[in-house]
């Protein structure tokens, strides 16, 4: 049997990996993770969806995400978070490779000023043609930025991470990946008046985001 037949018959390919995080910062729900949770085992494109979680924690986050990479061999990993303060989905750019933790995970720990892979580049950008993407949400009304910071807690350090795996091991070079953050819910930003988009909304976002990036070669 060639080589190709045999990648394609394990279904190796058909895959997208998506992560979100648990809750962090005190509060009860992470609107990342109920998005990604409503894709769960879902067919896009020709791709099923596994949705997993993260713990909001560094080190854990990343070990984690690369035996779900190990184990799935997905064709497209995105992972998504919660942005508390940003109305519309961003699509991030740029993945840096810093830690400035302004408040502790959620195992305590508050790294200042470190690398997140001690010597690697500066920055990775994200595989997602996200312009693309972003021209299918406004066609779509759903709101949706380009955004150039994905912060230095731990979503730029998942990002990042994910990124560097993608960059330097080989079995993974032709996978693609990126972030998104995704607004609070509802019900969550009505205590503190901060910006908020309906689930089913976000749902919307990234199964266009996800439809766009597979679609596109
Ligand atoms: N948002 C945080 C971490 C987990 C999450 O959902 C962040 O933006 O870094």
């Amino acid at each position: 049997m060639p080589a190709s037949v045999v990648h394609l018959s394990r279904g190796s390919t058909s895959k997208v990996l998506l992560v979100a995080f648990d809750p962090f910062g005190g509060k009860i729900l992470n609107s990342s993770w109920l998005a990604i949770q409503a894709l769960h085992g879902k067919q896009i494109a020709r791709h099923r969806i596994i949705a997993a979680q993260l713990p909001t924690a560094f080190k854990t986050s990343l070990q984690i995400l690369r035996k779900l990479i190990a184990e799935h061999n997905p064709a497209l990993i995105i992972g998504v978070g919660q942005a508390d303060m940003r109305s519309p989905i961003s699509l991030e750019r740029v993945a840096i490779n810093i830690i400035d933790a302004r408040i502790p995970d959620n195992q305590g720990v508050q790294p200042v000023d470190e690398e997140v892979i001690s010597g690697g580049p500066v920055g990775y950008f994200s595989t997602l043609p996200i312009k693309a993407i972003r021209t299918a949400l406004n066609k779509a009304d759903v709101p949706v930025e380009i955004s150039q910071t994905a912060g230095s807690f731990v979503c730029n350090y998942v990002f990042y991470g994910l990124m560097h795996e993608l960059s330097t091991r080989k079995l993974l070079r032709r996978t693609r990946g990126g972030f998104i953050h995704v607004p609070l819910l509802p019900q969550q930003s009505a205590i503190r008046a901060a910006p908020a988009m309906p689930l089913e909304q976000i749902v919307k976002g990234l199964r266009l985001a996800i439809q766009t990036t597979l679609k596109l070669p």
